[in-house]
């Protein structure tokens, strides 16, 4: 079992209101809500014995406070990785100081062009890291990641994400319509589904509750209604639970998981949860 004593995070900018989201109907995040959100959020990591280094906002990235995706910690390296959406992109390079803090240039690794890898698609289970083949994580990004993490004695297992059809309306037939039909995952990082919560734990939702790869875990399935609840994080026996996914929380708590609650309504409205707001690692 790991124990965590550090972890980083980055205040959310104003932009963070413009964040991606493909989910449009629940409205925009309310600035101010989402800076009350956070600081609840970093006394809940400080109660879990950690120490919390809090970045500036960056008005450059709407979505930066999600410093999970541009950098992957592990027991024995930093990964800046190369994060599949284009307006994250450059997030790469903002994380890399906050990374240096606690790593030497020689324990830093990069994710490569044409390679592509979100941290969110990542989970860690001891020495094991699953990688979600994603809308943002290729095959490459995955390969090179494999590369890295054999080095140093961990390795990793490729996740293939599934898809659905989704209908997209475009506008170029005589009529001035067209419909077509593309496929897209159904989520958009492997952690939105299932979240390991150590002893054999994990929690799973969705087309997780059947992955093959997920057999071998004490599975704690999560209902679809609560679905974004199983974005849980385990912070040294604790484990903080998101505001509003009762079953989740209880099932939780019979593990015999000490819970802590935090609110995170305005990052659910840009596609963000609990694991995306930080990085959390002994160093
Ligand atoms: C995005 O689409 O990139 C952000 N709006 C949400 C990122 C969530 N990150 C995560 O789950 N690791």
């Amino acid at each position: 079992m790991v124990k965590f004593n550090n972890v980083i995070v980055r205040r959310p900018c104003r932009a963070v209101c413009d964040g991606i989201t493909s989910a449009p109907e629940l409205g925009q995040p309310i600035y101010e809500k989402a800076l009350q959100q956070h600081d609840t959020y970093i006394e809940a990591l400080k109660k879990c014995g950690v120490e919390v280094t809090v970045l500036e906002a960056d008005e450059r990235y709407p979505d930066s406070c999600f410093v999970e995706d541009p950098a992957l910690i592990t027991k024995a390296c930093a990964i800046i990785t190369n994060p599949g959406a284009e307006s994250r992109n450059g997030e790469k390079e903002e994380i890399i100081g906050a990374i240096r803090k606690f790593f030497p240039e020689d324990k830093i690794e990069y994710i490569k062009d044409p390679g592509t890898l979100e941290g969110g698609d990542v989970m860690m289970v001891d020495d094991t890291f699953y990688v979600g083949l994603s809308a943002r994580t290729n095959a490459e990004g995955i390969r090179q990641l494999g590369e890295i993490l054999n080095k140093y004695g961990m390795k990793c297992v490729q996740v293939p994400l599934e898809k659905v059809l989704h209908l997209k309306t475009g506008v170029n037939n005589k009529y001035g319509m067209k419909c077509v039909q593309v496929p897209l995952e159904k989520v958009l990082h492997l952690k939105t589904g299932v979240n390991y919560l150590e002893h054999n734990n994990m929690l799973v939702a969705g087309e997780f509750i059947t992955k093959p790869e997920f057999e071998q875990y004490n599975k704690v399935v999560v209902p679809e209604e609560e679905a974004y609840g199983a974005n849980c994080i385990w912070v040294n026996e604790t484990v903080i639970v998101p505001e509003g996914y009762p079953s989740v929380l209880k099932a939780v708590q019979d593990l015999g998981y000490e819970t802590l609650i935090v609110d995170t309504s305005e990052f659910r409205k840009i596609d963000g949860g609990l694991s995306c707001l930080s990085l959390r690692f002994w160093a």
